[in-house]
């Protein structure tokens, strides 16, 4: 449980990590602050404000929405919002406060601005505060938000609609998240396929934090690249297609114009690649050294609500070759390999139509070479009959026989791998041995990698 657990802290946080506008409550003359439906990014270094007055009635009534927060904070004792009174995580200017009319109170956290001057803060026990949009734009610039049940999480949808992208976001039921859906029966490959077709990004995803819906989130490394989220090469948070929580994979941003999600480095023997299929279907490693298909640790606080949906998911927390079937499922993929010898020869072998079969069977799957460097034109991995073509293979380790051999290949050459009978080409071999090799690029003779590594786009 322990282990299932790592990959769950990444599962409200927002995606869009450009957008770290802070988005205030912006209404006039609502009778209190948390009735308030409709939301505002704020401009740089301004803050949520609300303000309590009485209106040409008589009535006490509530303005809120974003303030620079100098103007808000001038009538108070002091300018700096740490030195203020906190209520609530509402900074509070002390000096209003005491008064009963009118009020003006600021604070610096997304929505803050929902309980101010006294007034009830949302229920203790709640749903998250979703996105409620149907907008032919980046679903960024909704600024209608509803305030879900306890049973319900954000959900945000993009469909193409006359060629435009349509958003549409939302409270939904949690069981129509995905949530309830075992992962043999969501992630179709015949389903996502269509949907790619139309859009080249399109999302149909839950989330579970406050807002968390305001973006389609990038399902792998191409789609940070299209949605224009690219700094380079490096550790990226995604959310895969299919999944209902999201990770961080490592992107690689500059081979070939970049894109590539990267699920096995290999560069200095550091890890032991010799595993079993538990170990497999889970990734192992580090992003930042060697590893197989892992997702980072990422510390973060849940509230009990978010807790609650942690646990109902928990079973179906995907990384390793699970998360790789997820990953590989939206549409047909290129797989490129890239490998080196300990001399400094490069090369590289890139295949069409790459796909990971469901589980428990792994099977690898490729369509033909389309691209390579430093390759013979000899042991390819598809689409030829000798025992090293490993197109269509289940994948096999130490303790899980699936090769076509009599014996166990991965116990005899080591490393997980696609096996047939066995084969030629061990990118998970044992490190620093002639069992960690690839025949087409070290074909004659058959000699030991220094450094592998294999993605997808
Ligand atoms: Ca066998």
């Amino acid at each position: 449980m322990a282990v299932l657990m790592i990959c769950f802290v990444t599962f409200s946080i927002s995606y869009l990590t450009q957008v770290d506008a802070l988005v205030c409550l912006q209404c006039k003359s609502v009778l209190s602050p948390r009735m308030c439906k409709r939301v505002t990014e704020c401009g740089n270094g301004e803050v949520c404000k609300v303000q309590r007055h009485t209106n040409e009635f008589g009535e006490t009534v509530f303005d809120l929405g974003c303030s620079s927060s100098t103007v808000c904070y001038e009538t108070g004792t002091t300018n700096s919002c740490q030195k203020l009174l906190q209520i609530n995580n509402v900074c509070t200017n002390v000096t209003s406060v005491s008064q009963q009319n009118p009020c003006t109170q600021c604070c610096d956290i997304d929505l803050c601005n929902h309980v101010a001057c006294n007034e009830k803060d949302y229920p203790a026990t709640r749903g998250p505060i979703c996105y409620n949009c149907r907008n032919p734009t980046p679903a960024g610039k909704c600024h209608d938000v509803e305030f879900c049940d306890q049973d319900q999480i954000c959900k945000v949808v993009a469909s193409d609609v006359f060629g435009d992208t349509l958003y549409t976001s939302s409270c939904e039921l949690q069981h129509t998240c995905g949530l309830q859906i075992p992962p043999g029966i969501i992630g179709k490959r015949d389903s996502s396929e269509t949907r790619s077709i139309k859009s080249d990004h399109a999302c149909d995803t839950c989330c579970s934090g406050d807002l968390c819906n305001r973006n389609c989130p990038p399902v792998d490394c191409s789609d940070v690249l299209n949605l224009g989220l690219s700094r380079g090469s490096g550790v990226y948070r995604v959310k895969p297609w299919t999944m209902v929580h999201d990770v961080e994979v490592y992107c690689d941003m500059d081979t070939e114009g970049g894109g590539w999600t990267v699920f096995q480095k290999r560069w200095n023997g550091s890890e032991d690649f010799n595993r079993s299929f538990v170990e497999y279907e889970q990734g192992f490693g580090s992003l930042d050294g060697e590893f197989w298909m892992d997702c980072l640790n990422q510390d973060k606080q849940f509230t009990i609500m978010q807790w609650t949906i942690l646990l109902k998911t928990v079973l179906w927390v995907k990384k390793g070759l699970s998360l790789l079937h997820s990953m590989t499922s939206r549409r047909n993929m290129t797989l490129r390999v890239d490998m080196s010898l300990a001399n400094g020869t490069t090369g590289f072998d890139e295949y069409s139509g790459f796909y990971i079969s469901p589980p428990d069977q792994y099977n690898i799957n490729v369509d033909k070479r389309v691209n390579s460097s430093g390759m013979s034109d000899s042991y390819l991995l598809s689409n030829t009959v000798d025992p090293g073509d490993i197109n269509h293979q289940p994948f096999s380790t130490y303790d899980r026989d699936a090769d076509k051999w009599h014996l166990n290949c991965a116990e005899r050459q080591g490393g997980g791998w696609w096996f047939k009978s066995c084969t030629f080409s061990l990118l998970n071999g044992h490190y620093n041995t002639r069992s960690f090799t690839y025949f087409s690029f070290t074909d004659p003779p058959r000699e030991q990698l220094k450094t592998s590594r294999m993605m997808f786009r």
